[in-house]
């Protein structure tokens, strides 16, 4: 049977994945369904919704929209750090950080629904692996303004040591744009997350379009 955990290890692992995040503080100021609107245009099969400092209500109002844009569009629908969020809504998965539940508490609530984990370095993609994650972030690869995360850029040598660390899918997270993706890819990130690159486009389904039209280029060839 396709759950959502399984459904969504495929989105991630499909090569040249792209990992979409919808975090409404970095659009511009552009309304928030036309954002999500344009994501989905552009192809994006996996969309994170991220939102933070908001009141709890209007995370839950806007997680209600975009599950339902998501569901009608037959994308993938996480939710960041809430889990009570991602359950109420019916969302795919939920995305932790280390500060927020444990995986195993998680786990137990979400059931075969998917959950994905960010790390900053190898113990942490260790202990998601032994945790029963279904997939990691990790990152910040690059530099990036978008989120200060207390941690220098890891870099690709850092990305293919965990790469040979664990099979768990991975998504890279971290200064990634149109023009470098194609290197995280190739140094073992199966799939890559965006924010800004996407959301401060000017033509968002475009720039979502061109980021998956990607897997076509000469350096796909290779996985
Ligand atoms: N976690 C690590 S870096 C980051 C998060 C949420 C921000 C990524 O944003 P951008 O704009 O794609 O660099
Ligand atoms: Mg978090």
């Amino acid at each position: 049977m396709s759950t959502s955990r399984n459904l969504l290890v495929r989105a991630v692992t499909r090569p040249h994945s792209l990992y979409a995040i919808l975090d409404p503080a970095q659009s511009k100021g552009r309304p928030f369904l036309s954002i999500l609107s344009a994501l989905l245009k552009g192809g994006a099969s996996v969309i994170q919704l991220r939102a933070k400092g908001i009141p709890s209500r209007e995370f839950f109002q806007l997680a209600v929209e975009t599950r339902r844009h998501t569901s009608a569009a037959g994308c993938l629908f996480i939710v960041n750090d809430r889990l009570d969020i991602a359950l109420s809504t019916g969302a795919d998965g939920v995305h932790l950080g280390q500060g927020d539940l444990p995986l195993a508490v998680a786990r137990r609530l979400m059931g075969d629904r998917g959950i994905g984990i960010s790390t900053h370095d190898l113990d942490q993609a260790k202990d998601a692996e032994r945790g029963g994650a279904d997939y990691i972030g990790f990152g910040p690869i690059f530099g990036t303004a978008t989120k200060h995360t207390g941690y220098p850029p890891r870099g690709l040598p850092m990305l293919k040591k965990i790469r040979k660390a664990t099979n768990l899918p991975i998504v890279a997270i971290g200064g990634i744009s149109e023009q470098n993706a194609g290197m995280v890819w190739e140094a073992g990130g199966n799939s890559v997350a965006m924010i800004g690159e996407l959301l401060r486009a000017e033509n968002i389904a475009e720039k979502v379009r061109r980021i998956l039209a990607l897997r076509q280029a000469p350096f796909a060839s290779s996985s």
